[in-house]
């Protein structure tokens, strides 16, 4: 059930944070971006200028209660005590974050726990410890992320795909209305995105558009 519930999450999932945005308001593109139909959403509050303390969880209080509106799962990225204080839907952990074994143990079983991967180990080792999907990236060149690491391409995911059939999949890292369709090819359940809808001229039209061809790509 629960695997069922996470990879359709998967779908079209939106990573956002203050500094993503430009000069646009916040909360003003996760609206847009939830009115055109993303299916799950992670604050992701990184970098120079990233929100601290009481204005980071203002902020992510307005983004959980507008995600509730929605119906759509909040997650957030790294910051267990933040996710623990809100009661976010899950925590989303990197491998350089603290170690995602830990994580769980501090979340418990009922919240959901994402872990980024680059390689088919580091897949295996998040299976093992109980998470509920994994990131693999970057599929292509990112401009979102500096210390990324190599570009993966959806060679890698689909090769991940064919030793971890139940696993679910999203593929991040410079993900446009382009290639969208090489990464649900390669098997996996969805694309998580930044750039794409939180830079575009348009969110709402931006996640419409790729909302529209989710759906046949995922149904076809
Ligand atoms: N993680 P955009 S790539 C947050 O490879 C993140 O694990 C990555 O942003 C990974 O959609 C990435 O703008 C940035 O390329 C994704």
């Amino acid at each position: 059930m629960r695997n069922a519930e996470v990879k359709k999450a998967m779908g079209l999932y939106f990573v956002m944070g203050t500094q993503n945005v430009g000069n646009q308001e916040p909360m003003a593109v996760l609206e847009a971006a939830l009115r055109g139909g993303i299916t799950c959403f992670q604050l992701r509050e990184k970098g120079p200028g990233a929100l601290v303390g009481e204005n980071l969880l203002n902020f992510a209080r307005k983004c959980q209660a507008l995600c509730r509106v929605y119906r759509v799962p909040f997650i957030v990225n790294d910051d267990v005590d933040l996710a623990l204080a809100l009661n976010a839907d899950g925590v989303h952990v990197g491998q350089d974050d603290e170690q995602a074994a830990l994580v769980r143990e501090r979340i418990g079983s009922d919240k959901w726990l994402g872990v980024s991967t680059h390689n088919v180990e580091e897949v295996r080792i998040a299976e093992s410890i109980g998470a509920d999907y994994v990131g693999l990236g970057p599929i292509y060149p990112t401009i979102s992320k500096g210390d990324a690491s190599a570009v993966v391409g959806p060679e890698l995911l689909k090769e991940i795909r064919s030793v971890f059939q139940t696993m679910p999949i999203v593929g991040i890292g410079g993900i446009s209305m382009t290639n969208v369709e090489s990464i649900i090819h390669a098997g996996a359940d969805g694309i998580a995105v930044i750039s794409s809808i939180a830079s575009a001229e348009d969110s709402l039209h931006a996640t419409e558009a790729f909302s529209k061809k989710l759906k046949f790509l995922l149904n076809s």
